[in-house]
């Protein structure tokens, strides 16, 4: 049996009901094999745990360690030639239509080899941990052959081994319909999309199915066959949707129980119930929201009333939201959303872990759950979401 305690001045356990950010002023974590044992009070440890060794983090903050669960980490290339076109005038539409985009992205990825690719997302791997991620998601969807998507996903589970981080993939085939498949998007569904699942799921490469629900990707007809797809095969679904239109993509999700819906600009009252009814977190992506200067904020009074969980990440991705911070994430949410400083925290923290099916494992500092913090130079959990371009990450604790 290993033991250790960790001791700090300010504990943001970030479990609901109680105080804001389940604060604990002088606390103390009790942590046995990885796991929390107890969580309270310092002046107050555990009579069999007296002589325990301590971690004293003195006048600082501890958080669980944080969670982004939406990125498109491992990809070729970058785009900002299209950045200098949108600053021209062009839009992102306009440019996906032609040509641009997400494919443009696609050509660079499928010429990397695995390895390639796993050197170029080291960096912006290394940037999110160096501000106390331990948990990430990262998506497919820039291969669109079921070689090249398989490459990704092994890529993505290699960045997990490469690091002390958690990764959770996303098999994201239909994120775009590669140029070969031009206007003929049903064609690859059947001939990529389903049997890479198929192909990914026997190699244990996925964790979830996820889709891109959008007029210049995939109709909810579309989806709904990638969705039974991945029903029988026994894996989560989770969906971009409502990003730059309201397709119903949200309430499609909604309606397979996804694990989350994610962007959701675009979402109704009515699509917020649905999530709420069945349990799928709403994940925001500011990151995205800013880069292309969308005018249409998401629906947050919508999302808190239907009382629908609000996780918030980073979009990690060269199109779109080029964004490798999740401290600037929570800032944006703050000052974009204008979530709270704690919805921020809850976001990259307790919620963003249902958004990954972990929520027994992590996001919370609790009993049961594995002893993954992050220990901060700041006084009050609020500094977190205030600071812009400042990074108060002392260290992180895992097990
Ligand atoms: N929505 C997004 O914001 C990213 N993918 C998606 O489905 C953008 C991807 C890209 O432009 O490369
Ligand atoms: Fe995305």
């Amino acid at each position: 049996m290993n033991r250790k305690i960790v001791k700090a001045t300010n504990i943001a356990t970030m479990q609901p009901g109680g105080t804001a950010y389940g604060l604990v002023a002088d606390g103390a974590i009790g942590i046995e094999d990885g796991r929390i044992a107890w969580v309270g009070k310092a002046d107050a440890v555990p009579a069999d745990w007296r002589g325990t060794t301590v971690e004293d983090c003195g006048n600082r903050l501890v958080t669980p360690a944080l969670i982004d669960c939406h990125t498109h980490l491992v990809f070729g290339g970058n785009r900002a030639k299209e950045f200098e076109m949108r600053l021209q005038g062009a839009t992102y539409e306009e440019i996906a239509r032609a040509g641009g985009g997400i494919v443009s992205t696609v050509t660079a990825t499928r010429a990397l080899s695995e390895d390639e690719l796993v050197e170029a997302a080291l960096p912006r791997l290394d940037a999110l941990m160096a501000e106390g991620v331990g948990t990430i998601e990262i998506k497919s969807g820039y291969g669109l052959t079921i070689e090249d998507e398989l490459k990704m996903l092994r890529a993505a589970r290699r960045l997990g081994e490469l690091r002390k981080v958690r990764v959770k993939t996303s098999y994201l085939a239909a994120h775009a319909v590669p140029a070969e498949y031009k206007g003929r998007a049903d064609a690859y569904i059947d001939e990529v999309v389903l049997p890479g699942l198929d192909a990914a799921q026997a190699e244990g490469l996925v964790d979830a199915v996820d889709g891109f629900c959008e007029g210049i990707a995939f109709s909810p007809a579309q989806i709904a066959r990638v969705f039974e797809r991945a029903k029988a095969l026994g894996i989560p679904v989770k969906l971009h949707a409502e990003q730059l239109s309201n397709l119903g993509g949200a309430a499609l999700a909604a309606s397979y129980r996804a694990l989350s819906a994610d962007h959701l600009e675009y979402l109704d009252e009515a699509d917020a119930e649905a999530m709420a009814k069945n349990g799928t977190v709403a994940v925001l992506l500011p990151g995205a929201f800013y880069f292309l200067r969308e005018k249409q904020a998401p629906p947050v009074d919508a999302l808190r009333s239907a009382g629908v969980p609000i996780a918030i990440a980073t979009d990690c991705n060269p199109g779109s939201s080029p964004l490798a911070s999740l401290l600037l994430t929570m800032n944006m949410a703050s000052t974009l959303f204008r979530l709270a400083p704690e919805e921020a925290l809850a976001g990259v923290t307790r919620n963003a872990a249902r958004a990954l099916g972990l929520a027994e494992e992590v996001g919370t500092i609790e009993v049961g759950k594995r002893a993954e913090l992050a220990v901060w130079d700041v006084g009050h959990p609020a500094e977190l979401a205030y600071r812009i371009g400042f990074n108060a990450l002392n260290k992180v604790i895992v097990g």
